[in-house]
């Protein structure tokens, strides 16, 4: 009998990921949507027409994390195996102008579920993944950051994330539920979605030489992210849940890059050779040979507490659970830029 996983967050970057990895290991998968005004499935929708064929066996039914009996019904319609619960409003930005939102839907929202766990009697049955994150560890007080570091949150997302956090291991060890957080680190790909900065800027940059766009604009430069992929993190996700026991577990690369780098790296790629001037909000990015103007600073785009530095070390789940990542920082931006240049072009 093949496994049914349940994923929250389906039509997000991870869920989509998820989906492809675990339909591939022989699991019936069954994704959260959300309703909208307009279509917004248009990451898995190759998935949907494969399993309107009969080829695979997902499906999707109608969810939101803010409604409890809606939740409820999702899982004793699924008595899923494993849930994978992704779903949040993600941006960190967008959670200083949408602070209680957030707290709902990535706070309450996974209590809600291990609440629906609790009392539909599926403790023994279903085990639980949290999409935590490294935004917990916030102002960090060690580098790297492990399970062990403290955390310091520095936005209304990581609030909220933190609160989820600790309800996961209150479930686990309160009523024996095997219930995990993978605490991960950034992870891209060219399904990122376009506001967050890595794709934000591969999608710049492949613009500019297309002559379609003439600059972008920026915010903090000097923050630091452990950037991964996230083909590679959702193989880490599969294994947190199939360990032998629950338990939390960093995922991240180790390595530590510069919005700046991660600029400088995009443009490379499209063929300009960036230098800097100025300082501040008056810093700009120029072609070296044009001396055109390719990077600008817009202060909406600053946080009011920023998070400067992050960098994992994941040997617990190297030891424990045999993971690490596969593509480097460099293979990561160049996939991205090449597919925002093709779909551009
Ligand atoms: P994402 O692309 O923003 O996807 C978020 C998903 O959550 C989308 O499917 C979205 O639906 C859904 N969602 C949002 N609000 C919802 C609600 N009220 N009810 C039901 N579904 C809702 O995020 P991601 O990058 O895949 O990340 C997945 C999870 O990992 C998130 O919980 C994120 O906070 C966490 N995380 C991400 C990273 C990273 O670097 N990517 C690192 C650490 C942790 P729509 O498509 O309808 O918007
Ligand atoms: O790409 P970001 O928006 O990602 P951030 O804030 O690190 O959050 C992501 O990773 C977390 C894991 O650590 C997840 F939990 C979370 O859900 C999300 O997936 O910003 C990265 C850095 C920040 O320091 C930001 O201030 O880039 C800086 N930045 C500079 N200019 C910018 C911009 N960020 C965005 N989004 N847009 C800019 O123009």
């Amino acid at each position: 009998m093949s496994k049914t996983a349940l994923i929250t967050g389906v039509t997000g970057q991870d869920g989509t990921y998820l989906s492809r990895y675990l339909l591939r290991l022989g699991y019936r998968v069954c994704g959260v949507v959300r309703r909208a005004s307009l279509p917004n499935t248009a990451r898995i929708d190759p998935l949907l027409a494969d399993a309107r064929e009969g080829k695979i066996p997902f499906a999707l039914m109608s969810g939101d994390m803010t409604d409890s009996g809606g939740l409820h019904r999702i899982l004793e319609e699924t008595e899923p195996d494993e849930i994978y619960n992704l779903a949040a409003q993600s941006h960190v930005r967008v959670s200083f102008d949408t602070p209680e939102y957030t707290a709902d839907v990535d706070g309450l929202g996974p209590l809600r579920i291990l609440d629906a766990i609790r009392t539909l009697g599926l403790a023994e049955k279903t085990r639980f993944y949290q999409a935590s994150t490294s935004e917990l560890f916030g102002k960090v007080r060690q580098n790297p950051q492990t399970e062990t570091t403290p955390f310091y949150p520095r936005s209304p997302y990581a609030s909220a994330k933190l609160f989820a956090y600790w309800t996961v291991i209150n479930y686990r060890e309160a009523y024996g539920i095997f219930a995990s957080n993978g605490i991960l680190f950034n992870h891209e790909s060219p399904l990122r979605g376009e506001s967050f900065v890595t794709r934000k800027v591969t999608r710049a940059a492949a613009a500019i030489k297309l002559g379609l766009a003439e600059k972008v604009s920026v915010g903090n430069l000097d923050a630091c992210r452990d950037w991964g992929h996230a083909a590679d993190y959702v193989e880490g996700m599969h294994l947190i849940l199939n360990a032998e026991k629950a338990d939390d577990f960093v995922l991240a690369t180790g390595e530590t890059h510069s919005v700046r780098e991660l600029v400088e790296t995009a443009f490379h790629l499209a063929g300009f050779d960036l230098i800097w001037k100025g300082s501040g909000i008056d810093e700009i990015g120029l072609d070296r040979k044009s001396g055109r103007i390719l990077v600008e600073i817009d202060p909406k785009f600053f946080r009011p507490t920023e998070v400067e530095l992050l960098c994992g070390d994941a040997t617990k789940a190297r030891k424990i659970l045999g993971w690490r990542p596969k593509r480097t920082f460099r293979d990561i931006i160049e996939e991205m830029f090449q597919f925002d240049f093709d779909a551009l072009s």
